[in-house]
């Protein structure tokens, strides 16, 4: 699965790097808290769906659930955050997306992260469909075997179907502009 008109979304090793600098700085300890990677990504406090969304991701790189990050956890989440391909993105957003990590999303998984999507872009574009309608638009059009469950493999090739889909499911909020915007503020 190539993905050719997207590289100027991705950055470069440089600043892969830098960030890696900024971790060693910001925790000498080794172990990043979910605080400090709020502050390297740059969410403010009052800002409730960016800290959610932040959260999620957190919580989704933390594989051995420490609650902190170690510099390979950080690494890798860097790096598929910034340079996975299409499908190593999905299988991660998924994840993000399966709360109770049970293989399967249900209705109210995929509203909670629609909720915090859908409060983001919002305040960047008119987004013209409520977060409920988008959830029922995505099992209608994910959920093949209509149990209510949408399975890995149903979400994968459900993703192809359609660039509004697609663009849900990967969860293509332009994180990596955010932080690039941000990553000059730190102190
Ligand atoms: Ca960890
Ligand atoms: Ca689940
Ligand atoms: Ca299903």
């Amino acid at each position: 699965m190539g993905q050719e008109g997207s590289h100027n979304e991705e950055m470069d090793l440089a600043q892969i790097q830098e960030l890696c600098i900024i971790f060693m700085k910001e925790c000498p300890s080794g172990a990043l808290h979910l605080h400090e990677l709020k502050r390297i990504f740059g969410v403010q406090s009052t800002s409730e769906e960016e800290s959610l969304y932040v959260e999620t991701i957190f919580h989704s790189f933390d594989t051995n659930q420490d609650n902190t990050l170690d510099f390979l956890e950080y690494v890798a989440a860097l790096h598929l955050i910034f340079r996975g391909n299409l499908e190593d993105r999905l299988k991660w957003s998924f994840k993000m997306y399966d709360k109770n990590g049970n293989g399967k999303l249900d209705r109210q998984e995929v509203k909670r992260i629609i909720r915090i999507i859908y409060k983001i872009k919002n305040r960047t574009s008119n987004i013209s469909m409520t977060p409920s309608e988008i959830c029922d638009r995505i099992f209608e059009l994910v959920d093949q075997n209509n149990d209510g469950q949408i399975t890995l493999s149903e979400f994968m090739e459900g993703a192809q179907k359609d660039e509004w889909l697609m663009n849900l499911l990967k969860l293509d909020i332009n994180a990596t502009g955010w932080v690039i915007q941000n990553c000059g503020k730190l102190p």
